[in-house]
């Protein structure tokens, strides 16, 4: 493969891809887009955000768009385990979190529909939107095995615990979602997850 690039900045969604890299044990550099000319990351990535892979001289957006690309360039070990039931199942959580539950967490997002937040009011509507989300969420998790779907782990594991770690940073409270701890507990001590997730748990700092 080309030569990878991964432009990226804290947040969730590059967070997603690093950790996919990592687990496929796929060599790559990174650039932090606040470390480029300002102005010289819109043209890599016209929609805005992070992250962008770039391959060789070509660009890809949206961080499933890289994952799936990874997965299909580089199969083993895959992020889509299981049946093709568990397949449907893992894109199910994984396009609930990246449609319905991560929009409302960007800036961009909440500055065009509701300008008149503060930092701090911007801050309790994420956490208010996550923890409706993580509530409608839990059903649809853990239910055949102790991964997010079935027994092995995949790319709905990096979305939900990229998404959780996120609601906790946002002030959702660790005590009412106690399935989602012992999730965590168990995926921390996963051979797995310990040499491609690209932060420890539980996070330093952060409640529990
Ligand atoms: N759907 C995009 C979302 C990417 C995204 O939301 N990135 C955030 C950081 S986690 C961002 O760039 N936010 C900047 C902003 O809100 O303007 C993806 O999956 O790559």
């Amino acid at each position: 493969m080309s030569q990878l690039t991964l432009y990226t900045a804290a947040g969730n969604a590059a967070e997603r891809v690093l950790w996919a890299l990592n687990y496929k044990e796929i060599s790559y550099q990174m650039i932090e887009i606040e470390s480029l000319p300002v102005g010289a990351y819109a043209r890599i990535n016209p929609y805005g955000y992070v992250p962008t892979l770039k391959i060789g001289e070509e660009l890809i957006a949206e961080s499933l768009a890289i994952i799936e690309f990874l997965e299909e360039t580089c199969p083993e070990p895959t992020l889509f385990p299981g049946t093709a039931l568990e397949r449907a199942r893992i894109r199910e959580i994984c396009e609930f979190i990246n449609s319905t539950v991560h929009p409302v967490q960007n800036r961009s997002v909440l500055n065009f529909l509701r300008p008149e937040l503060d930092s701090a009011a911007m801050k309790s509507l994420r956490a208010e939107w996550l923890h409706r989300c993580l509530q409608k969420l839990a059903p649809r998790l853990w239910q055949h095995g102790n991964f997010a779907v079935g027994t092995a782990f995949s790319l709905a594991d990096i979305l939900v615990a990229v998404i959780y770690k996120r609601a906790l940073s946002q002030g959702v409270q660790a005590q009412e979602f106690q399935e989602f701890e012992a999730w965590m507990q168990y995926l921390f001590q996963q051979e797995v997850y310990r040499r491609s997730a690209p932060f420890s748990w539980p996070v330093k700092g952060q409640a529990i």
